[in-house]
């Protein structure tokens, strides 16, 4: 990432009037964390803005400030700037795509590696755990002073990309950064109880189904389970409440490759793959399937039922290990 993206950026927000902000579909902390940190800063220095998620915001982040104001779509167009955070694939922000499209700048801000031409101005950094860490750069050239909720906006993309400060993609600009979020007023220890301490019953009921459901095979390092349709109807729990399972079955000894499977809608399966082998890129899997992420952690949809997609998605699950550690060795 150069310094100029960032420099064209930050003159292209502090000359505009209205600003559109686009989160990811399936909006996670960094997405919406990074969305409200603009948000709050743009509104500040007096400009109209607008900030959409397809998908709403979820209940674990609705204690972020300004998450109120989200809206899930809007009929207007022709923002001066448009901030897509998070994704780099259009189709990845769902209904926001119309009005960022039509702003007169784009600006695509990620720690993902995208191909393609999305945005007029694409400052990627994959080095950074969280696009959290690259908006906080962003800011700082901006020279945006950063009030505690903002602070909060971006610590908290950072506390969910990394897991708690657990995954490879921390680095020590990751604790620079979090340090001067939380000497601007950010509380890391408020930031996890939010996220992670204030679970409903039916998401630790469902979490229950997936661990009696777990399945182990590979000599251990293929890990998977799933959820039916009818487990989220009994418990009365939704798609949101399955959030964090897949971390969980990722803590078995041995495991490389992870896969949750939950039958959202009858018919509709969504799932959730990690990789701890860096040679694993599960974002290629999911490709493939017509989803994406990251080479550890990515998500896809199947048409079908659940027993269709067990057997759909494991089955190449184990052809692409196999694969993917035999063509290491020879290369
Ligand atoms: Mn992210």
């Amino acid at each position: 990432m150069s310094r100029r993206h960032l420099q064209q950026a930050a003159q292209v927000l502090r000359e505009a009037r209205s600003v559109v902000l686009a989160c990811h579909l399936n909006p996670d902390g960094d997405t919406l964390g990074c969305a409200l940190a603009l948000q709050a800063t743009l509104e500040a220095w007096g400009k109209r803005v607008v900030t959409l998620s397809s998908d709403g915001v979820p209940e674990i982040y609705r204690f972020l400030p300004g998450s109120e104001k989200v809206l899930t779509n809007t009929d207007q167009r022709g923002f001066d700037a448009a901030v897509v955070c998070d994704t780099g694939i259009p189709d990845r922000i769902g209904r926001a795509k119309e009005a960022v499209l039509s702003a007169r700048v784009v600006i695509n801000i990620d720690h993902h590696v995208t191909e393609g031409t999305f945005g007029h101005i694409r400052i990627q950094q994959p080095k950074a755990a969280a696009t959290a860490e690259i908006v906080y750069r962003l800011l700082k050239v901006m020279e945006a002073p950063f009030t505690a909720g903002i602070a909060t906006c971006l610590l908290t993309g950072i506390i969910t990309d990394t897991g708690l400060y657990r995954y490879m993609n921390v680095s020590p600009t990751t604790f620079r950064v979090s340090a001067a979020l939380m000497e601007a007023g950010a509380s890391p220890a408020q930031i996890a109880e939010e996220v992670f301490e204030r679970r409903s019953l039916s998401s630790i009921r469902l979490l229950g189904r997936a661990l009696e459901n777990l399945q182990q095979e590979e000599d251990g390092r293929l890990v998977w389970s799933y959820v039916r349709y009818e487990d989220f109807t009994t418990l009365g729990a939704s798609d949101e409440d399955t959030e964090g399972i897949v971390t969980q079955l990722r803590s078995v000894r041995d495991s490389v490759v992870i896969a949750l499977l939950r039958e959202v809608k009858p018919g509709r399966v969504r799932v959730s793959v990690r990789s701890r082998d860096e040679r694993i890129d599960v974002a290629k899997l999911a490709e493939q399937f017509g989803g994406g992420g990251h080479r550890m952690a990515a998500g896809f949809w199947v048409d079908g039922g659940i027993e269709e997609a067990k057997e759909k998605v494991i089955r190449t699950l184990r052809e692409w290990m196999h694969c993917s550690t035999s063509t290491n060795r020879r290369g």
